[in-house]
């Protein structure tokens, strides 16, 4: 049985305290690998070795900084199938999205701060012919980062990128639940030759390692990814302590889809956009507001194509729905799916577990599910539920979708269909989300700010956003 390592000091190491946490692979329900269940003690040793390289990282150009990351990307790149299948077998998605999306992903991330940082700069204020203002943005020193398990590469390296980009050195921690491609990101660090210290990964449960992290005196500010209810315990900790934080959390997204909109193109893109990753991506459209001339052809149509999506092993070509994360996970989500019918909710396709044949019998899968019915306040429909399940409900005129969309405590992203752009424009600028879609949906410009609003989360990532969170600015005022 494979064991990962910690990868602590440019080394890959034991967990002192000598124990390991099963690592599931969700296709079958069984145990394939052990992780390092670390505890403080590790997170001490990876901080000390950050804080002793970070001089010297700091100190390096841009261009030098950017040389050694692009190297990371390459390499990411060059492992395109190891990582997809890893990530794969860790997290139950589908090896052709593994390989479509998540590992060029996290190759681009390292790619697009490794070329941004060389065109990093800061401003200067001239006060006429006295003096003259000029602001420095420095790095500040061990960053803590930590993410989760539904894109577990891609939003690994969407914080470690940045941070080892601007100067930082950084104690990361992926989810215990799906830890092997940070494992293998270590692997390939080595052979980049990032130098030892600069990014040190240990592995763990959040409560310990996570909390250690967030909590550390040295570690003065936290990049997190992650449930709403594990960023409100980690703003806790770090708040008293004037950490920075960066908080990515839930999501209960609408997608507002108006009469107007072209059929074909909303149809497509909303099977995608409720499902893709078994509905695991924090910017899925999980509410569904269809405008009432074109409710019930909608609805009849996106349920003939739900029913058609194949729930399948991650490895077959065809698949569509693969695995959930964890058993946890799949209890969680069917749970939802009783709630929805106790508050009066109509299953029109899936609502259950799923039994494949042969080995994958004990697999975590569900069959992708629609729900009418209810209406925007009930349970269903306030609380995240994170899996292949969607709700639909009816509206007439668009300050009542507004009401319905804005009525969550969530506010991540939207999706607006209409072909009328004055319209799309006009609800837009009043749907309270970070991240807006017009006619189309998961479009990334990694340059654009990326985060939520409410309890979605605190602060934003991407282009200069990133650059900006990992970096102190000073402002020195000159007499000339
Ligand atoms: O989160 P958890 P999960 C959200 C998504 C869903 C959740 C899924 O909507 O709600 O994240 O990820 C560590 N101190 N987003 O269930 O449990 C834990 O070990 C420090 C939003 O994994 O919060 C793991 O590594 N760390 C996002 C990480 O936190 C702790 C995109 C996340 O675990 C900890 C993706 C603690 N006390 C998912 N407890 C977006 N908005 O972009 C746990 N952890």
């Amino acid at each position: 049985m494979q064991k990962i390592q910690n990868y602590i000091n440019g080394e890959l190491v034991t967990p002192r305290s000598g124990d390991y946490i099963d690592n599931h692979n969700p296709a079958t329900g069984s145990v394939y690998s052990l992780i390092p269940d670390s505890d403080e003690r590790d997170v001490e040793i990876a901080v000390q070795a950050a804080k002793k390289a970070f001089p010297a990282w700091a100190a390096k150009s841009n261009e030098e900084r950017s040389n050694i990351l692009l190297k990371i990307a390459d390499l990411i790149t060059d492992n395109l199938d190891q990582l997809a299948a890893a990530e794969s077998m860790d997290n139950g998605k589908p090896v052709w999205l593994a390989k479509k999306v998540d590992i060029p992903r996290a190759a681009s991330n390292f790619h697009f701060f490794a070329t941004g940082i060389i065109h990093y700069a800061s401003e200067s204020h001239n006060m006429g012919s006295e003096y003259i203002n000029y602001t420095l943005r420095q790095p500040i020193g061990v960053a803590g980062c930590i993410s989760p398990w539904n894109l577990p590469l891609y939003l690994f390296t969407w914080k470690i990128a940045p941070a080892l980009a601007s100067g930082n050195c950084v104690v990361a921690k992926p989810s215990e639940v799906t830890p092997m491609t940070a494992y293998l990101l270590s692997e390939l660090c080595i052979k980049a030759g990032l130098p030892k210290g600069v990014l040190n990964i240990v592995h763990g449960y959040g409560y310990k390692v996570g909390a250690a992290i967030t909590s550390h005196k040295d570690v003065p500010l936290v990049s997190f990814t992650g449930g709403t209810k594990t960023g409100a315990e980690i703003a806790r900790v770090a708040a008293p302590m004037f950490k920075k934080l960066s908080l990515e959390l839930g999501g209960k997204n609408p997608n507002i889809i108006f009469e107007d909109c072209n059929f074909d193109d909303a149809l497509k893109t909303t099977v995608n956009s409720s499902f893709s990753n078994q509905g695991q991506i924090c910017l899925c459209g999980s509410r569904i507001y269809i405008q009432r001339p074109i409710y019930d052809k909608f609805k009849e149509a996106l349920v003939e194509r739900v029913k058609k999506l194949k729930v399948a092993a991650p490895k077959d070509p065809e698949v569509k729905i693969g695995a959930v994360v964890s058993e946890d996970h799949m209890n969680k989500v069917l749970s939802y799916i009783n709630l929805a019918q106790e508050e009066g909710g109509k299953v029109l396709c899936g609502g259950e577990r799923v039994v494949l044949d042969g080995e994958y019998k004990s697999g975590w899968y569900i069959a992708p599910t629609v729900i009418e019915g209810l209406d925007h306040t009930c349970r269903t429909n306030q609380e995240e539920i994170f899996g292949p399940v969607v709700t639909l409900q009816p509206f007439d005129a668009e300050e009542e979708v507004l009401e319905y969309a804005n009525s969550t405590a969530y506010g991540l992203s939207a999706t607006i269909w209409t072909q009328d752009l004055s319209k799309a424009h006009r609800v837009a600028a009043k749907v309270k989300s970070g991240i807006i879609w017009i006619n189309c949906w998961l479009v990334r410009d990694l340059r654009t700010p990326f985060g939520g609003m409410k309890q979605s989360g605190v602060g934003r990532e991407g282009g200069w956003e990133a650059l900006r969170f990992f970096t102190e600015p000073k402002n020195v005022c000159v007499k000339v």
